[in-house]
């Protein structure tokens, strides 16, 4: 009986330091970013982004952002409409990906 109630405190005790020791990841807040690319810099692998205003993140301006995936430059042109995702606090453009005219889808 003892045994069985030092085992479950001790079960108990190790799972609450476990919970404890598990920080929990920061949630970094995301947006959904939207724009029209000007221009693409393969030499500083940034695009220059004439971007929709971003709640919280960014007003509606044009200017250069730095991507995750530099590879994404080659498959853009001026003119392309994206959308990407990005963070607080960070001026980078993440899983870029190129948006289809908003009405009719490329017809
Ligand atoms: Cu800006």
């Amino acid at each position: 009986m003892s045994r069985v109630t030092l085992w479950i405190a001790a079960a108990v005790v190790c799972l609450t330091m476990t919970a404890c020791s598990k920080q929990a990841p920061i949630e970094q807040k995301s947006y959904t970013f939207r724009g029209k690319v000007e221009a693409v810099d393969t030499q500083s692998k940034s695009l220059k982004i004439n971007g929709e205003k971003v709640e919280g993140w960014m007003d509606a301006m044009t200017m250069d952002y730095k991507v995750d995936d530099p590879s994404i430059l080659d498959t853009l042109k001026p003119g392309d409409q994206i959308t990407a995702t990005v963070y607080d606090g960070d001026e980078k453009l993440h899983k870029v990906q190129i948006a289809g005219p908003p009405a009719n889808n490329g017809r």
